[in-house]
């Protein structure tokens, strides 16, 4: 018996989540010496991220955030940071230490694509992607032509917030556009034939 309840438990909000909303989701990233795992974090307004510094040389510290203007702080206009990450912290002398970061997007002002820095103490920096979607129900929509809330197209406006795009983004536009070029011609082809 305790284990049908158990199992209604999980599976009942599961069902009811689906339905309506998006069940907000907490992500995990561990923050190492040298890089983070994962690299790249993908979620939706609601959800929460955690970045935990396991980076356990001595006196070093990591310190997260959106640097806009490329002058390697987070004090400037529509930046944001995690503040000063510990791997370790003595609470007790104090408590203002932080050994992780805890963001929950919460505002739909944060959807976009971001490319965050995490500045070490040492002056190496690791590059970190956040790219948080607008919540527009479309993972909860099992079949095709089916809509729940309102049945708008999706406006997933993902913008990137420093707009430097990355080489491998540049080769998938190219790669994209060239697939579109050979279909379009194929698609000409296929007419002409017929005709
Ligand atoms: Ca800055
Ligand atoms: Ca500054």
């Amino acid at each position: 018996m305790r284990g049908w309840t158990l199992a209604l438990l999980l599976v009942f909000p599961l069902i009811s989540g689906v339905a309506f909303a998006h069940e907000p989701d907490t992500f995990t990233v561990i923050v190492r010496e040298d890089s983070h795992s994962p690299v790249e974090v993908n979620l939706v307004v609601n959800d929460t991220v955690q970045y935990y510094n396991v980076d356990n040389r001595a006196n070093i510290t990591h310190e997260i955030g959106l640097d806009l203007n490329g002058d390697d702080d987070f004090d400037d206009a529509n930046e944001f940071s995690s503040g000063v990450l510990h791997s370790e912290c003595d609470w007790d002398n104090d408590s203002d230490c932080r050994v992780a970061w805890i963001f929950a997007i919460n505002d739909t002002a944060l959807v976009g694509n971001y490319i965050l820095s995490d500045l070490l103490s040492d002056g190496s920096e690791i590059e970190v992607r956040l790219n948080i979607a607008a919540d527009d129900h479309s993972n909860s929509a099992p079949t095709i032509g089916e809509c729940f809330g309102d049945c708008e197209e999706d406006e997933s406006e993902t913008k990137m917030k420093r707009s430097s795009q990355t080489d491998l983004q540049k080769g998938l536009m190219l790669a994209g556009l060239m697939m579109f070029g050979g279909a379009s011609a194929l698609f000409v082809a296929a007419l002409m034939q017929r005709a």
